[in-house]
């Protein structure tokens, strides 16, 4: 990234400066989370980037975020995030992950060949839906693919409203079809299976090879991880945009309104159901069945909405309930701690 940015380049907008006093709009700097190790945090601000060390005093940060740093770099405060992408944490059924704030634009990057699947796609569209981001479906290798407009086709008849553009992302004329949003203040996140092209894309569009890139498996399509660390990287005047390591089955907690958004029309058609809490399988009266049989929606399409509920609640419940539980384990300790004191007090 270039030493001296423009905050605006650097994706500030409004709703960040009216979180500011006049106090510190004259006293502190702002500072972009652009990269995140471990034990520090890669800042960019208008005076450059460099590394803050996290402490235990700080709050969760992740990149995306807005800091008002002083002048002796340190964290003042985190400003409130505009949006924010969270899955449920690999491996612990308890966690939520932050993957990154203050994104403007999702592109959700597809490939059409063997890897495409449109259960992901609607997976990741719960995703940025349920974020407040903007989603827009890049089905990626147009060059290789003999049916590009089939594949557009199939992602377009989920929502007809939903923005779908066919890439070559090797091919800078080709994604010059992504320039209404590429623009300076704001923020596009990449996201997608590994091996789809999304580090590939970020190359072209910085005209340079900026970002690793390697071949796909031949034998299924699939990619090869090359991505391992999410990085926030300036597309100069074009605003900033979010290189992500590839994410295959995505797992969502904390989503419902982002399913309701993504499946608009299977909760229109449920309030037709005769029975309020209707399952859509097998009742009477069930104007979602009444739709498949009538061939207005695909078995497959409820079949996974359904499937991404259940997923939510499971989630979700056992997120609310680690949150009780830490409520119940801090009165403990606490108790413990008094009970501890009154013995030394004897
Ligand atoms: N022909 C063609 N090849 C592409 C296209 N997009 C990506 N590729 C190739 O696909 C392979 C994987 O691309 P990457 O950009 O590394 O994929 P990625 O999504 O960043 O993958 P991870 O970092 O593993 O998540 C590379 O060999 C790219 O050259 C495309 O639109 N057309
Ligand atoms: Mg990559
Ligand atoms: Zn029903």
């Amino acid at each position: 990234m270039s030493n001296f940015s423009s905050l605006s380049d650097l994706g500030w907008q409004p709703f960040f400066q009216q979180q500011l006093s006049l106090d510190e709009w004259d006293e502190t700097i702002p500072a972009r989370v652009v990269e995140q190790y471990k034990s520090e945090i890669t800042v960019a601000t208008e005076q450059g980037v460099f590394n803050i060390p996290l402490l235990a005093t700080m709050p969760e940060m992740v990149v995306g975020d807005w800091l008002l740093l002083d002048s002796q770099q340190h964290v003042i405060r985190l400003l409130e995030r505009k949006t924010c992408f969270s899955r449920k944490a690999a491996g612990s059924k308890l966690k939520r992950q932050l993957i990154s704030a203050n994104v403007d634009t999702a592109f959700i990057v597809s490939s059409m060949n063997d890897d495409f699947n449109l259960n992901r796609i609607e997976r990741f569209l719960s995703l940025v839906n349920e974020s407040g981001a903007e989603p827009i479906v890049l089905l990626s290798k147009s060059d290789q693919s003999e049916i590009p407009q089939s594949f557009v086709a199939q992602v377009q008849a989920l929502d007809p409203f939903l923005m779908v553009e066919s890439i070559n992302c090797l091919d800078a004329v080709s994604t010059k079809k992504l320039s209404p949003w590429i623009k300076q203040g704001t923020t596009i996140a990449v996201l997608g299976s590994s091996g789809v092209g999304k580090s590939t894309l970020i190359n072209t569009l910085l005209g340079k090879e900026q970002q690793s890139t390697a071949g796909i498996r031949e034998d299924d399509d699939k990619g090869r991880h090359t991505t391992t660390r999410r990085s926030l990287i300036s597309l100069g005047a074009g605003g900033m945009i979010l290189d992500t390591p590839g994410m295959r089955e995505i797992q969502i907690a904390d989503c419902k309104e982002g399913i309701a958004t993504t499946f608009a029309d299977i909760e229109a058609y449920a309030e037709q159901c005769k029975f309020s809490d209707c399952q859509h399988q097998a009742e009477p009266g069930c104007a979602v069945q009444q739709a498949i049989v009538s061939g207005d929606l695909d078995q497959r399409r409820l079949n996974n909405y359904l499937k991404l509920l259940r997923e939510e609640a499971f989630n979700s419940s056992s997120l609310s309930e680690r949150r009780s539980s830490d409520k119940a384990l801090g009165k403990y300790y606490k108790h413990t701690l008094s009970e501890a004191h009154k013995l030394k007090g004897r």
